[in-house]
């Protein structure tokens, strides 16, 4: 600025040769203004004249594309649109890093702040889906939302915030993927699932079946194998009219009352023909021997008459 002695308006050179436009000058009430001149107060005028709107006619140095120019008497401020500040060259507009300083309204806990010109964008962290208003960052429901989640048959989904969880239900194992949920097979994994001495285990999906080996049958546990009483159970597991049953573990046997051989089934009772294989006590010299079921019986050979035994 610069203050003249006399009253007017215009330019004047400086001694460094730099050309300013006059703007003040102390004047009284006296002094007669010029049109070129305004009164801003009792003691100071601006020189209208030479006026010139540097924002209207493109003299300014604001900020082609984000900058607001503010016509001012003599000269010209800056300013920048939203997002923008200004530097301090006072011209230039630099965009505003909302996430650096701050001033973002993004998802404080689960959302993701990125800068753009002018202004930023909310993102939301894996597991989190953005809200309608663009800031809240809400959990998504992956058991509701994707029903394939965890395993479709046999999976238990649970959802937690971020993420989720899958098991299983009883008789699976989680696998290693975290998702599929695997057969148990409790006939190698628990190898005592069921008796260890005379069950069959038999693996099943989601569980498993216990039965016995042959003369043993299944307790009411499930699990126990007991011998089977073929003896009481099955009247006819040996012969009924001369068999004797004996029962054993895992089996049975039988035999035969006296004067029966067991047949090469195990289980009929055959008469003994006494007489045939000699094992009868008959004379054979004077008696004939007769065979019998269970027994035998000696007569007499004709012409001989039964001795009174005494
Ligand atoms: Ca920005
Ligand atoms: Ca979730
Ligand atoms: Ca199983
Ligand atoms: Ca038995």
């Amino acid at each position: 600025m610069v203050t003249l002695t006399e009253l007017r308006c215009g330019t004047i050179t400086l001694p460094n040769g730099e050309i300013v436009a006059l703007k003040t000058k102390s004047v009284t009430n006296k002094d007669v203004l010029g049109p070129e001149m305004r009164r801003i107060n009792a003691n100071s005028l601006v020189c209208k004249l030479p006026y010139v709107d540097e924002c209207d006619v493109h003299l300014d140095s604001c900020d082609t594309t984000h900058g607001v120019c503010t016509n001012m008497p003599g000269t010209f401020t800056c300013s920048c649109t939203a997002g923008y500040e200004l530097d301090l060259d006072g011209r230039t507009c630099n965009d505003v890093d909302e996430c650096d300083v701050h001033l973002d309204s993004c998802d404080t806990t689960n959302g993701v702040c990125t800068n753009m010109p002018g202004t930023f964008n909310c993102s939301c962290t894996a597991g989190y889906d953005l809200d309608m208003d663009g800031m809240t960052c809400n959990d998504v429901d992956e058991c509701d939302a994707h029903s394939d989640s965890c395993d479709t048959t046999n999976g238990v989904c649970t959802n937690t915030p971020g993420t989720f969880n899958c098991s299983c239900t009883a008789g699976y194992d989680l696998d290693l993927d975290g998702r599929t949920c695997n057969d148990v097979d409790e006939c190698v994994v628990h190898s005592e699932s069921c008796d260890t001495t005379n069950g069959v285990c038999t693996n099943i999906p989601g569980t498993f079946n216990c039965s016995c080996t042959a003369g043993y049958e299944l307790d009411m546990d499930g699990k126990s194998c007991n011998d089977v009483d073929e003896c009481a159970v099955h009247s006819d597991s040996c012969d009924a009219t001369n068999g004797v049953c004996t029962n054993m573990l895992g089996t049975f046997n039988c035999s035969c009352t006296a004067g029966y051989e067991l047949d090469l089934d195990g289980r009929t009772c055959n008469d003994v023909d006494e007489c045939d294989v000699h094992s009868d006590s008959c004379d054979t010299s004077n008696e004939v021997c007769t065979n019998m079921p269970g027994t035998f019986s000696c007569s007499c050979a004709a012409g001989y008459v039964l001795s009174e035994l005494s």
